[in-house]
């Protein structure tokens, strides 16, 4: 049972609610620092989200909560660490659900103070109650309605990942009952005609690393699936599928606040985006992924704009871990990036302890109400996001929600230079770092030093790792025996809040 007998009491009256603008969440995926024009980047055009930022706030130091998107999402949506949570690691498509139908999410939160929720695209944080025994075709039986969302239509996990179907309020989106649906993340399910087994001619893409299981829509894909007929998705349409449901979700539910939270496919892997956009940047299926999420992003505030609802909605965009260039598919990545630098200025990218892992683009815009093209340097983390949402709606956190999170609503709209006391970020092998406004302390880890397959340095060492982000945000010098105290007090603050408490189901 959810615990909303505490909340319910101190619900604010309908007529104050009226007045709290409608949250738009949009969590890009893989899209890094230096992906979009007004982070500088200059081999690929994002008009609308640099629309976004002139009508709001751009944060330049603003993290995830780790670098890959199963524990960054489960940060940011719970208010609480990942690391607190051993099942937290990138999750298959046919893992259990990660949140416990009983912990309080950033969605409960606006359902509780007279919200209509919804989740729209990626999802990826697990679904059903037992791992591998979801009923793909009937009723899923644990999704994020479970988790205060009211309306959901979703990718289980990823679009590398099977199933390759959306689900919507729990069931398979235009199930085909001629196509009944098998998954499997053992091995080949009988009668399968895998990847392997497909002739490179009927390859829309090829795999460069992995992503060789079950072919779907000419792509190979991780985990093995039969069925699905013509429910399943087309990569180049995914973009379009999910648009067209918030812009739908915007339509319907215009006359009360709501909250979307708006999870992109773009931009990543598999890289195949709509015919339209094709050969809008000269970086290929990459660039052209990064134009498709900011037409997104426009239609997204076309539509907001046609209801008259510009002035009463903050948008927030950012994504869910650095970028990467080659993820496993021969999509021409690192071969047409050029002088493009994914993670702007920084080191490393996605899976990595290095900065570019967890740095991430991050814009407020809410027209009328906090200020226009403004540049925060502010130290932002998305686990802060639950608890200055909550400020936003004045309401208060049942006990034990969100144990992690802490307002800095004023640092969001403007309104303060503060910022997040600290990050800390989970890497790929589960090591943590953490930031503060001045230094980047990196713990000790097993781990090689560059991951090979995607030719990104990983930050993992046996040595303690510290830089002094003011003079050093390349994470060049490691000054960790210059200023040992400055370490060991960053490496306490890791011991306590992994010692603070771990997850428990109720
Ligand atoms: C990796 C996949 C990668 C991507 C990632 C998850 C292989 C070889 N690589 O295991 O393609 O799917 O998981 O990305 O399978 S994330 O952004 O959803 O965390
Ligand atoms: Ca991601």
């Amino acid at each position: 049972m959810k615990r909303i007998g505490l909340l319910s009491t101190t619900v604010l009256p309908f007529v104050t609610m009226a007045q709290n603008p409608n949250v738009v969440l949009i969590v890009a995926d893989d899209l890094g620092y230096g992906d979009i024009s007004c982070y500088g980047a200059t081999r690929v055009s994002t008009p609308n989200v640099d629309d976004l930022a002139r009508q709001g706030i751009r944060f330049t130091d603003a993290h995830c909560v780790a670098s890959t998107s199963t524990p960054s999402r489960y940060g940011m949506l719970t208010g609480m660490y990942p690391f607190r949570k051993p099942d937290t690691n990138i999750a298959a498509g046919d893992a259990s659900m990660i949140i416990n139908p009983d912990q309080y999410t950033i969605a409960d939160l606006f359902k509780d103070n007279g919200y209509y929720t919804a989740a729209i695209g990626k999802w990826h944080l697990g679904l059903g109650s037992t791992a591998g025994g979801q009923d793909w075709n009937g009723v899923v039986d644990q999704t994020p309605n479970d988790l205060g969302f009211e309306y959901s239509y979703i990718m289980a996990a990823t679009a590398d990942r099977v199933p390759c179907v959306f689900i919507e309020q729990g069931r398979v989106a235009n199930y085909d009952p001629e196509a009944p649906i098998r998954v499997s993340y053992q091995k080949p399910l009988d009668g399968e005609v895998t990847y392997m087994m497909t002739p490179e001619s009927e390859l829309k893409l090829k795999s460069s690393h992995g992503h060789n299981n079950a072919i779907v829509n000419g792509i190979g894909r991780i985990g093995y699936m039969t069925g699905g007929g013509k429910a399943l998705w087309k990569d180049e349409d995914i973009a379009d599928s999910i648009t067209a449901h918030a812009l739908q979700f915007i339509d319907q539910h215009k006359d009360r606040p709501f909250f979307l939270y708006l999870a992109t496919n773009d931009i990543h892997v598999p890289r195949y985006p709509h015919d339209r956009f094709r050969g809008q940047s000269p970086m290929g299926l990459r660039g052209d992924a990064i134009a498709q999420f900011d037409w997104t992003v426009g239609q997204v505030t076309a539509k907001l704009k046609e209801l008259g609802l510009t002035e009463n909605t903050m948008i927030i965009l950012t994504s869910d871990n650095g970028p990467v260039l080659d993820d496993g598919y021969i999509d021409k990545a690192p071969e047409l990036a050029g002088d493009h630098r994914p993670g702007g200025h920084m080191r490393g990218g996605k899976y990595s302890a290095f900065e570019a892992g967890s740095t991430i683009p991050f814009i407020v815009s809410w027209p009328g109400h906090i200020p226009q093209d403004r540049v925060s340097k502010a130290l932002f983390s998305q686990i802060d996001l639950m608890g200055s949402l909550s400020q936003l709606l004045k309401a208060k956190l049942p006990a034990n929600a969100g144990r992690d999170t802490r307002g800095v609503l004023n640092t969001m709209t403007g309104k303060g230079r503060k910022g997040t006391r600290y990050n800390i970020s989970m890497s790929s092998n589960r090591s943590l770092t953490i930031r503060t406004a001045r230094w980047k302390y990196i713990e000790p880890s097993p781990g090689r030093p560059l991951m090979q397959s995607v030719n990104i340095e990983t930050g993992f060492t046996s040595q303690e790792q510290l830089y002094d982000m003011t003079s050093d945000p390349g994470e060049t010098v490691n000054v960790a025996d210059k200023y040992p105290k400055v370490a060991a007090k960053l490496k306490g603050i890791l011991r306590q809040s992994r010692n603070a408490y771990q997850y428990k189901a109720r």
